[in-house]
């Protein structure tokens, strides 16, 4: 299963409420007069409040409860999808599922070491589970006794000494909450169901009623007891009563936040509410957030809970990578673990953890408190940057180590001062080149995964964001390497040095952004190879294109490559532009096509 989350963030305009008795009794009594207390905050404030989120970039998510009991498996039927959503997708009765907490050990739990890993890897966060959709809290409810201390066999707070040992570390710690889904507690929000309704008896009950009784009461003991940094809602199913901007439910919840002074929230509460982060799950934007902070929630294999059977593991390279790739869009990595019933963490996360902790350990300066990059693509790999006044240091991350020893940065106009390497002491040397910098390496990369290099520049820098242009033709030439590719679901096209390739997945896109100059019609021509017909669509700018989704036919074999016209679009002003190709949203109209470039060619 793959999915994407993110609820759009609404400005909130006006500070007009209708919430009711019950709701205003729930209110602090320090409660200012907005329900959020950060919905009029300057911008001053509030990069006060979300400095330490920037500065940390990285986090470790956990995923732990009684889901880690059956792991992924109910009557000898090994589900597929997510193990946290066994419960769900076997329909298990509730009474069923209740009865393996008691294999809910936790008795080798170990939370000093927990929080240790995670600093090692050079995670400055953890964000964990206090409930997740079945229910079940990890620490000592008074609300509800289908919790750690009352229903299982850890029979403690498996909370509190997590949060101790996090901020021991000088980590901060968040929690996790599923405010709307609850499979177990009467009212709960079922995804995929009517209001009110489930698949078990007790699951019945009045979704308001389960808000105002077991969430919001929760909601207290949580922020009450931990004083967590972080709140993380998921699944707002039914919080908006079919109305994405409808605020009733959600204002259950929203004065609660007053209980933690700075606390940050994302965007899953509800649907009119952007909180404070936009959350991509699974996937990594194209490019960054325009004035939103933002983080990336993803796991190591392809489940959140245990599952004993899911060894599709991403390997440590491709992890760093992608944390490097995020960060160099503004973005923070909260990377998942999911550990058994009794308290260990999969020793195949504690192996990814610890190689990117070595990377970390040398590169870790080139990711803590730096922001975007300035390029909106590099062909090799990504890059950061540091500001301190008119002095700027960028960290370029060079994934493919050049053959001929030669980094070419493309439209950086200025020089640096310093050039070293993270992992070494040596000063490198570069040469202007055109618009672009050549910089010098040694003939084989330090690091073997990703080599950081420290460029230090004085003055003010001066780059070209977009540096695919016009030719003296007029003629654009979008290489695979400087695609964007929007969604690393399984399917999505790979980009290399010569080719695109791999691209079954009708959820992935391919993007170039470039300069046009001499405006007109353009027809976009591939170097392209497929075996059979495929329908796809050409949106300029992100808006779909007015011609809507055509058929192309390609070159009849997957390895002969002929020039074909995917469609043509009109620029009518100059500047920059964005192309994207967009499968067809028919699934069966889809065939995979193989790139070797694109040229927008001017059409007389
Ligand atoms: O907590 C983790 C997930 O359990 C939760 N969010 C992260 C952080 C989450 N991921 N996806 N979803 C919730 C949305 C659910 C998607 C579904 Fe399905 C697709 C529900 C039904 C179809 C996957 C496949 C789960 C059940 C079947």
């Amino acid at each position: 299963m793959t999915s994407r989350i993110t609820f759009p963030a609404i400005a909130l305009a006006c500070s007009l409420f209708s919430y009711t008795m019950e709701a205003a009794a729930q209110v602090p009594t320090t409660m200012p007069a907005s329900l959020n207390p950060y919905e009029n905050e300057t911008r001053e404030q509030r990069d006060a409040r979300m400095a330490w989120f920037r500065e940390a970039r990285f986090g470790m998510f956990i995923h732990w409860g009684v889901y880690a009991v059956p792991q992924g498996e109910y009557e000898g039927k090994r589900n597929g999808g997510l193990g946290e959503w066994l419960m769900w997708i076997a329909k298990i009765p509730v009474d069923k599922y209740k009865a393996y907490a008691t294999q809910f050990t936790a008795s080798n739990y170990d939370p000093d070491a927990w929080a240790a890993l995670a600093h090692e890897a050079g995670m400055r966060y953890i964000v964990i589970t206090s409930k997740h959709h079945d229910g079940f809290a990890l620490y000592d409810s008074q609300v509800s006794g289908w919790d750690a201390v009352n229903a299982s066999g850890a029979k403690r707070d498996l909370i509190a000494p997590l949060a101790k040992a996090t901020r021991e570390r000088g980590m901060k710690f968040g929690l996790y909450y599923s405010q709307s889904q609850d499979w177990v507690h009467p009212g709960g929000g079922k995804m995929h169901m009517q209001e009110g309704e489930g698949w078990d008896e007790p699951h019945k009950g009045d979704f308001d009623a389960y808000l105002r009784d077991l969430a919001a009461p929760q909601v207290r003991e949580i922020l009450t007891k931990y004083k967590p940094d972080i709140l993380w809602w998921d699944t707002p199913v039914w919080m908006d009563k079919g109305r994405p901007i409808d605020r009733e439910r959600a204002n259950q919840l929203i004065p609660l936040i007053n209980l933690v002074p700075g606390i940050i929230t994302n965007d899953r509460l509800a649907g009119g509410y952007g909180g404070d982060t936009t959350t991509p799950e699974q996937n990594i934007p194209a490019t960054g957030y325009k004035d939103r902070d933002w983080e990336v929630c993803m796991t190591m294999n392809d489940t959140w809970g245990f599952k004993s059977y899911d060894h599709n593991w991403k390997s440590s390279a491709d992890l760093i990578r992608k944390l490097c790739d995020i960060v160099s869009k503004g973005g923070n990595f909260l990377l998942n673990v999911g550990p058994t019933a009794d308290g260990v963490i999969p020793p195949e996360s504690v192996e990814r953890l610890k190689d990117i902790g070595a990377w970390m350990k040398v590169n870790h300066e080139s990711i803590y408190g730096t922001t975007a990059s300035p390029f909106r693509r590099l062909p090799w790999g990504r890059c950061t940057r540091k500001t301190d006044g008119d002095r700027t240091t960028l960290y370029l991350h060079v994934f493919d180590w050049p053959a001929d020893g030669r980094l070419r940065v493309l439209g950086l106009h200025s020089v640096p001062d310093s050039i070293t390497i993270l992992a070494g002491s040596n000063s490198l040397s570069a040469q202007r080149d055109g618009n672009d910098l050549v910089i010098s390496l040694p003939s084989s990369a330090p690091g073997s995964v990703v080599s950081v290099i420290k460029l230090q520049f004085a003055g003010p820098l001066k780059v070209d964001a977009v540096t695919l242009k016009q030719d003296d033709q007029g003629v654009v030439t979008l290489m695979p390497l400087m695609a964007e590719i929007g969604s690393h679901e399984h399917g999505s096209p790979v980009a290399s040095a010569g080719l695109i390739r791999g691209w079954t997945n009708v959820r992935a896109t391919v993007q170039w952004t470039f300069k046009i100059d001499r405006p007109g019609t353009f027809a976009v021509v591939a170097d392209a190879a497929g075996q059979a017909t495929t329908r796809l669509s050409l949106d300029l700018n992100s808006v779909k294109s007015s011609l809507g989704e055509s058929d192309i036919k390609l070159s009849g074999a997957s390895d002969v490559y002929e020039p074909t016209e995917l469609g043509r679009i009109d620029i009518a002003e100059p500047g920059v532009h964005t192309l994207t190709l967009r499968p067809s949203r028919e699934k069966e109209a889809w065939k995979p096509i193989q790139i070797r470039s694109v040229r927008v060619v001017p059409v007389k």
